[in-house]
């Protein structure tokens, strides 16, 4: 089981998108195991995005994330955080394709509705930037043995 981080971001909240991206995320078996809404502080925008300082871009993307609130997730399953990368689509709405959630619902390149760890290393720092000790859960669902094939003995 992996866990990674998605950032429902600024221009999810404020067009009413969060349902819908959630929706989607279950749909697929995902299990939400962390939540919260917050508003991110300069500090906290530049420790989560330090890999971009100095790129023409950081300052939009800073005060983007800070402009408004977000929903910070913690978003559980076998291979999560390829799925959920996959489930977002490309980086730019104008180029991701249809069936993502860049591409179904937005067109701008740096509103771009969520943020997802793009590793096992990123989902781990990430989720510790954003979560407290105790604010990711641990539960079973009593669904997981029909998203989950375990007739082996493994989940698959
Ligand atoms: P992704 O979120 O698809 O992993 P990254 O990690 O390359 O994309 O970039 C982090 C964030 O920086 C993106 N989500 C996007 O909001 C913003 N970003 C990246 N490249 C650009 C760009 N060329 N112009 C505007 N914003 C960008």
């Amino acid at each position: 089981m992996e866990t990674t981080l998605i950032i429902l971001k600024p221009d999810a909240v404020q067009r009413g998108l969060m349902g819908r991206i959630i929706t989607r995320l279950e749909e697929k078996g995902l299990q939400i195991v962390g939540a919260k809404l917050m508003q991110i502080s300069p500090e906290l925008a530049a420790t989560h995005y330090k890999d971009h300082e100095g790129k023409g871009f950081y300052n939009g993307l800073v005060s983007f994330m800070t402009s408004a609130p977000v929903l910070v997730l913690a978003v559980r399953g076998i291979g999560a955080i390829t799925i959920c990368r996959s489930m977002m689509g490309a980086t730019f709405g104008s180029k991701a394709a249809a069936g993502t959630i860049r591409g179904d619902f937005g067109v701008s390149n740096s509103f771009n509705l969520i943020h997802g760890s793009d590793s096992a290393e990123a989902a781990t720092r990430e989720l510790g930037l954003f979560f407290a000790a105790g604010d990711v859960l641990e539960f079973a669902r009593a669904a997981d043995k029909w998203v989950y094939d375990s007739s082996s003995g493994k989940a698959e």
